[in-house]
């Protein structure tokens, strides 16, 4: 059987307004000189300095996860919570809520990043009814104001919870039940209502649980029509109130349904486009989705982009080796550098930015641990960002690509691609010049060239 958490330690005060929750830990600051075992610092990020014109907390603009960061105990599908912080009671009372909040804040002015994330479930806890979970929730999204406004911490973007309660086991937008439909619209009405009195910059949708286990008991027509028609309602209802942020789709393969309607950029795109909604939303990508769609870490981050789609990005990365959703901070260079050279070659990512949805491992679990996890994604983040304005200011691997593709900008490839040639101009042009001379790829140059600036 699994074990039960640890108790919670008793800290110096009653988790008063004035405590501070994470005594010892000082505002993490930039030193590019730290010994190699000084991990509480940051060796790249240095939010003013400027890269390409902008500074790099414009170019980065990172935010902290409420719900793995601030609500994770560490459980898994095998046993009980590891994590237990010194602010929480494990209950879910609104004074544990509200104690929690305030540590976050502090959390957020310590690291020095200026946005966070939430599901209105994480905030607040349920009540009997709608009403009271509602009239909790408004406890706490005052709370939030009062916090943001004090330590000028923004949000990034909110979300809501319609995927962890038993109501929405056949989906939320997608349910079997209409009644169930009606709910999550009741819930998301006041979502952006939220959004709308804490600023939110974007709002996220996650197909939780719209998807499917068997297509036997499944019509998928009917679930996807009824899921155009959720979101129909959810941009009348945002124009109404005036709320201004931009919409956001988060793509996900397989978890927790056996098919996720949501698969990934390319299947987003093609329900919005297929049901008229392309100007109302984009996307926000998480890499570690990428890869449980079976992409390389970069694929959804590039195509979005490719289709001026990219909203924002869930910064994390999974396991490859292990193909679920581990949610771990992204620490490698490269996957680093080459998503910020796409973001960096679009323009940016504003109002979008990078969210870090990731956790600390359930063996991380000291309050350091939380800190170190995020200053070290900061970093790698930084690290990419360097490397990607290298890339292209020297432009030399543009030019690779360019020369790639070079067929394409005169003669037949040129009146091909401008939609002027016919099938008859092709036959005449092969029957010129005959066969095509076989041409090399390059892989391992390009390889090669990414690897210099790495
Ligand atoms: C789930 C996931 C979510 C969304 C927001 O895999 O990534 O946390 O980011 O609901
Ligand atoms: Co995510």
């Amino acid at each position: 059987m699994a074990q039960a958490p640890p108790k919670r330690q008793k800290t110096s005060s009653n988790a008063s307004r004035e405590e501070e929750f994470f005594p010892g830990i000082s505002p993490i600051q930039y030193n590019p000189d730290a010994a190699p075992d000084e991990t509480l610092v940051f060796r790249h990020y240095d939010a003013q300095q400027e890269v390409l014109g902008r500074t790099m907390e414009e170019w980065l603009r990172f935010s902290v996860a409420y719900w793995h960061s601030f609500r994770g105990t560490g459980s898994d599908p095998f046993g009980a919570g590891t994590i237990r912080r010194p602010w929480d009671d494990g209950t879910e009372s609104l004074e544990n809520a509200k104690r929690r909040l305030r540590a976050a804040f502090e959390f957020f002015s310590k690291l020095g990043n200026k946005y966070w994330t939430f599901h209105d479930r994480d905030l607040a806890p349920e009540g009997a009814t709608l009403a009271e979970t509602n009239a909790n929730l408004d406890q706490l999204v005052e709370l939030a104001a009062e916090l943001q406004k004090k330590t000028g911490v923004k949000l990034l973007w909110a979300t809501c919870n319609l995927f962890a309660h038993p109501r929405f086991m056949h989906g939320a937008g997608t349910s079997c039940d209409a009644h169930v439909t009606a709910y999550a619209g009741a819930q998301v009405k006041k979502g952006l209502e939220v959004a709308h009195r804490l600023g939110a910059e974007n709002f996220v949708f996650w197909g939780g649980r719209e998807g499917y286990h068997s297509l036997l008991n499944t019509d998928v027509k009917a679930d996807l029509d009824h899921l155009a028609a959720f979101f129909r309602m959810v941009i009348v209802y945002k124009e109404k109130i005036g709320y201004k942020g931009q919409l956001l789709i988060e793509p996900k393969a397989k978890e927790p349904t056996r098919h996720q309607y949501d698969y990934d950029a390319q299947t987003v795109m093609a329900f919005l486009h297929q049901y008229g909604l392309t100007q109302h939303f984009k996307l926000n990508i998480e890499p570690n989705h990428t890869t449980l769609a079976g992409h390389p870490h970069e694929h959804d981050v590039v195509f979005a982009s490719a289709y001026g789609m990219l909203g924002s990005i869930d910064a994390n990365t999974g396991s490859p080796d292990l193909g679920w959703d581990t949610d771990q901070f992204p620490m490698d260079v490269r996957n680093c550098s080459v998503i910020m050279k796409t973001v960096v070659e679009q323009g940016g990512l504003a109002p979008g930015g990078l969210n870090f949805d990731a956790k600390v491992r359930r063996e991380s679990t000291e309050l350091r641990d939380l800190f170190i996890a995020h200053a070290a994604a900061m970093d790698t983040f930084a690290r990419g960002l360097k490397n990607a304005a290298r890339i292209i200011s020297d432009g030399v691997m543009r030019k690779s690509l360019m020369a790639r593709y070079a067929s394409w900008n005169s003669g037949i490839g040129a009146r091909m691609a401008a939609g002027e040639a016919s099938l008859e101009e092709c036959e005449k042009v092969i029957m010129e010049r005959g066969d095509p001379k076989p041409s090399s790829g390059h892989q391992e140059h390009f390889e090669a060239m990414l690897n210099h600036y790495i």
